[in-house]
């Protein structure tokens, strides 16, 4: 069966034609107004940006390619001994919109493993940095270094064509994905192993299993957890902010590798993908003031009145797009009732999403007081022996760049400019108003 590039080019072929003619025929359709409180209030729903990769509906949750969280336990190839959706299957389908056969995931593992040794300088860098440097911004900084060796940067200077940006993007894009587990375990053992531990590829083990064992996690119940943990936080449309930033930068056509380092930094933000972390420092600061691994449902809903109370926000609860329970909790709750059904954080979570939908909805502004992907995360990295809590947005950080450099190698592909909307002062805005 034909390679991931081959299948590529095929697809740019076709669909840069389809594109095109939808683009020019339909150039002045209009498809939604802007109101002032969107000005205001973050661009909510601003219809604004183009994604192939993937679609959000607020009442279904996320399609890949068209497929749900579901889909990919059905249709896509899994590992021989696994039962958990393989991101390397995932990563084929984002980028060619088709379902890889087991080969040509394999293809996908095979070049990553090959391509997933670290330069020297990167491991120095790495090694050089503060272990008290929260390691999201040191995966940043050391994504951001891998620039040096950029194929898109390289071959723009040399007078790259405009048609063929996507290949060079694409060639970053499989370093970049290849070397991102590598970098992270590297900040992982150095924070938390004292720098010792594995930090050879075995080539019989996948991406997953390779990430795995290079944080000192041997057990295969963990790898499989893994493989679904880097499945379903691979891509979430491209408005939420660690996509969104990556977007604009890569628009001014910088490399691949500069342009993640920037996503990276937004999915540093607490509320994105940082939150992950705070969900856990949240329920061990319940846990330590309730005196109990596993509170009873009226204590936790006295908690979590405190802390709202005490204007912080729920960790792990609510959305700007969903308004359901996301998918890809319950695809971790799943997880949970086979591998861990009596452990006290699985326990734990249940009560809290018994708890906190009601009491967000009774304040009477929270447009989705459903759990989203973070309200169960941690807890399953926990039972696993992770405990620490500041590195869970790395793992998150390593999974997204599956989408979002295929999303930024389709916009090179579609030659789509640099990204330039219109802004307003408070001043101009009150102008135009009154003119309506
Ligand atoms: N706890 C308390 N208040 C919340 C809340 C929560 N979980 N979610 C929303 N609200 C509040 C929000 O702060 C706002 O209050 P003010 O008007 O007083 O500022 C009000 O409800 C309306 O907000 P919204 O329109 O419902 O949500 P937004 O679109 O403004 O924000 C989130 C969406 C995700 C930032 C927000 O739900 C939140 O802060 N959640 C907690 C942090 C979190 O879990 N983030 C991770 C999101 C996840 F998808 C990811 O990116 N990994």
């Amino acid at each position: 069966k034909a390679d991931l590039r081959t299948v590529v080019a095929e697809q740019v072929k076709s669909e840069r034609a389809r594109v095109k003619k939808f683009a020019v025929e339909k150039a002045n359709t209009k498809i939604g107004e802007v109101t002032v409180s969107q000005i205001y209030g973050g661009m909510r729903g601003i219809p604004a940006l183009l994604c192939e990769t993937s679609s959000l509906d607020p009442e279904e949750g996320i399609r890949f390619r068209g497929l749900t969280i579901q889909d990919l336990y059905d249709k896509l190839p899994k590992l021989e001994c696994g039962e958990e959706p393989l991101p390397e299957a995932v990563f084929w389908l984002l980028m060619t919109g088709k379902i890889p056969s087991k080969e040509q995931a394999k293809m996908i593992t095979d070049e990553w493993n090959d391509k997933a040794e670290l330069p020297d300088y990167v491991k120095k860098l790495i090694d050089d940095m503060p272990t008290d440097l929260h390691p999201m911004s040191q995966l940043s900084i050391a994504v951001t270094s891998l620039n040096k060796d950029s194929q898109f940067m390289k071959a723009y200077k040399k007078g790259l064509k405009k048609l063929d940006f996507w290949k060079y993007s694409l060639e970053d894009t499989m370093t970049l994905i290849a070397k991102l587990p590598n970098i992270a375990a590297r900040i992982y053992r150095n924070m938390y192993r004292g720098g010792k531990g594995c930090d050879e590829i075995d080539k019989k083990l996948d991406w997953s299993g390779n990430f795995a064992r290079m944080m000192d996690y041997e057990d295969p119940i963990f790898h499989e957890l893994l493989r679904l943990y880097l499945s379903i936080h691979c891509d979430h449309d491209s408005g939420n902010v660690s996509s969104h930033t990556t977007h604009l930068v890569a628009s001014a056509l910088s490399d691949p590798f500069i342009s993640y380092a920037a996503g990276l930094n937004g999915l540093a933000g607490p509320l994105h993908g940082l939150a992950n972390q705070e969900v856990l420092v949240w329920i061990e600061k319940m846990r330590k003031e309730l005196g109990s691994e596993n509170p009873p449902e009226d204590q936790v809903r006295d908690y979590v009145q405190k802390t709202l109370k005490a204007g912080q926000v729920i960790p792990g609860f609510g959305h700007a797009e969903l308004r359901k329970i996301d998918p890809r909790y319950t695809a971790q709750q799943d997880f949970a009732k086979v591998y861990l059904p009596n452990y006290e954080g699985f326990l734990l979570v249940n009560t809290i999403f018994k708890v906190v939908p009601p009491i967000l909805e009774s304040l009477g502004k929270v447009k989705n007081p459903w759990p989203n992907v973070d309200a169960h995360s941690g807890t399953l990295l926990m039972y696993f022996g992770m405990k620490e809590m500041q590195f869970y947005t790395v793992l998150f950080g390593v999974s997204r760049a599956l989408g979002v450099l295929s999303s930024i190698t389709w916009h090179r592909a579609f030659v789509i400019p640099i990204e330039r909307p219109k802004s307003y002062t408070t001043e101009d805005l009150m102008e135009l108003v009154k003119k309506q």
